[in-house]
């Protein structure tokens, strides 16, 4: 991915405008040549972890609430149907850790159902989970919580005094769609590392293959947020690598791919484009795409298997009446 990074387009006399505006620190060199990179591809692409900016974060807590995002409140009615079930298999007290932890709303109703003696949340949006954080520690005063900023997909670092107690990694969300499968894969195996020890385990949900209709209309709702949030990403790469994106002139693109049973979400190019970076340049013409989004629909066999080859044993799933969404445990 980060083969190639030198620029192949000459660099234009006067410094790039950056759409910030003022003097803003740019990504570190690995990131920013990452990002470029991406950008350079073709198609080009950019990361999904890059929506997760301060406002792309509230933007994504808007899409839950949407009548057409059913995977939040799905997973919501699986975790209240089957709590006591869920409760005893993954069993009362413990360490629970959260990659993408977010508003840390899922995890106070989690943390409250077992009765966890510890949290740690992780997320790349530090700000925003040190905010989450708080306001779960305010929620359950008996719980230690804590926030670790940090990319996921990089090993992640406990604070050294986590006790040795049981683990449990809470990867809710259907987030897991996000990765192609040998990257969930490699992902699986980390969090099972994490996990392992006494009885610990992987309470992961997963959102199940369903009429394209429902699908599409989830990525792509009326009210036009999802749109926002999708353009949201130039904001934030503008920022990263001073880019001069006009988050105005791309549209936003989502259909469900049957072939590789995945959301894909794209910005096309309102009309020819270009984008202009230090040390860099990009022409896009009129509706060509950056790819900015996977979101896999695993049926629940497939994800059995991967988690059986990431080394878990004994899944065990759950869903709600329509089996739209699933919530598996599996043992480390
Ligand atoms: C946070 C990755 C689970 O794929 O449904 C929502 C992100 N993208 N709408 C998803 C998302 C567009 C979401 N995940």
């Amino acid at each position: 991915m980060s083969a190639s990074l030198a620029t192949p387009h000459a660099t234009s006399p006067t410094p790039p405008r950056s759409a910030a505006g003022a003097a803003q620190p740019l990504a570190p060199p690995a990131e920013r040549a990452q990002v470029i990179a991406g950008l350079l591809g073709r198609p080009a692409s950019i990361s999904p972890k890059y929506f997760y900016d301060e406002r792309g974060s509230r933007l994504f807590e808007a899409i839950t609430r949407l009548p057409e995002y059913y995977p939040t409140r799905t997973e919501q009615a699986v975790l209240r149907r089957h709590a006591q079930a869920i409760a005893q298999a993954v069993g009362r007290g413990g360490v629970v850790i959260e990659p993408g932890a977010g508003s840390c709303d899922k995890a106070q109703v989690l943390c409250r159902l077992l009765g966890a003696t510890h949290f740690v949340g992780v997320d790349i949006s530090a700000d925003y989970l040190e905010g989450s954080v708080a306001r779960l520690r305010a929620a359950l005063p008996g719980l230690d919580a804590r926030a670790v900023g940090g990319d996921i997909t990089t090993a992640i670092e406990l604070p050294r005094d986590v006790p040795q107690a049981r683990r449990l990694v809470f990867y809710p969300g259907s987030s897991i769609g996000n990765f192609d499968p040998p990257a969930a894969l490699a992902l699986l195996r980390q969090m099972h590392a994490l996990a392992q020890g006494q009885g610990g385990g992987l309470l992961i949900g997963i959102d199940l293959p369903k009429d394209a209709a429902v699908l599409q209309a989830a990525y792509d709702d009326a009210a036009g947020v999802t749109a926002q949030f999708n353009r949201n990403i130039l904001t934030h790469v503008n920022r990263l690598i001073g880019s001069d994106f006009e988050p105005a002139q791309w549209r936003h693109e989502a259909f469900f791919n049957t072939v590789e049973s995945r959301i894909e979400m794209h910005l096309a190019a309102c009309g020819p484009q270009q984008v202009r970076w230090p040390g860099g340049t990009r022409s896009f013409a009129a509706d060509e795409r950056i790819h900015t989004e996977n979101s896999y629909k695993y049926p629940l066999p497939a994800f059995v298997d991967l988690l059986e080859r990431a080394g878990f044993t004994q899944p065990q799933a759950w869903t709600d009446e329509r089996d739209w969404y699933a919530l598996v445990h599996a043992r480390a």
